[in-house]
């Protein structure tokens, strides 16, 4: 079976797709193509026009978490845990990330007003998975999961943007989201889940987008 996984440089949900694939050890090609620019083969074969995209021989997979559980379903062995109800709570609270990763795109794109809104629907959901987070290394316990892979691109942009602001959006009072973003982001299938420099990129996109984030930059 040819993998190969096309997407942005900096799309969190395609990032989900490469730790997965990387933690599955899966061989895979992996392509980005310039959202400012969308190939005519990508429009082609996109359904959505979004990434990422998996293409498996001549077909398509598209939708992150649909391409997450393909994933682990072609995979030796799988990383969701084996209890069926912990199964499922897994996965209800990865369906759950992706609204974060709305909040976090209002938090980058807009003014003052809906940034302000984006930041308290961000902490709300925070709040709410901190209820629910154990003391564990991650979130079922010494073993990295799928629902790792699903969260660990949200802890590294709300790193970044804490790096970059003055911990505008600091998880200093969720004790369990902090430690478990600390352990995420040491893991070497998720620093290595992004190009090199990424970094400047998502500081560079903040200033771009010239929403009420960008004020709040520092160098
Ligand atoms: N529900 C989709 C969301 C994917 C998504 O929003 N991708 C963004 C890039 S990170 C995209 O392609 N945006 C371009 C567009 O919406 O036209 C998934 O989980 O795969």
């Amino acid at each position: 079976m040819k993998l190969e996984l096309i997407s942005f440089k900096l799309c969190p949900f395609a990032q989900r797709a490469i730790i997965s694939l990387n933690t599955q050890n899966l061989d895979f090609k992996m392509t980005y193509i310039n959202p400012m620019n969308l190939p005519d083969w990508f429009k082609q074969i996109s359904p959505t026009g979004q990434v990422p995209l998996l293409k498996v021989d001549d077909k398509v997979v598209f939708e992150s978490l649909v391409i997450t559980e393909f994933i682990n379903e072609i995979s030796s062995h799988s990383f969701h845990p084996s209890d069926l109800i912990q199964r499922a709570n897994n996965r209800s609270w990865i369906v759950f990330s992706s609204g974060i990763l709305g909040d976090l795109f209002g938090i980058i794109t807009a003014d003052e007003e809906k940034f302000n809104h984006s930041k308290s629907a961000l902490f709300t959901k925070l709040a709410k998975i901190e209820a629910v987070k154990n003391k564990a290394k991650f979130f079922n316990g010494n073993d990295f999961n799928m629902i790792d892979a699903a969260f660990a691109p949200i802890f590294m942009r709300l790193n970044w943007i804490n790096e970059f602001t003055n911990n505008t959006l600091s998880l200093d009072e969720f004790k369990h989201l902090s430690a478990w973003s600390k352990e995420l982001l040491q893991v070497d299938v998720v620093r290595g889940s992004v190009v090199e420099g990424l970094d400047d990129a998502y500081y560079s996109n903040i200033e771009a987008r010239k929403g009420h984030l960008s004020t709040l930059l520092i160098d």
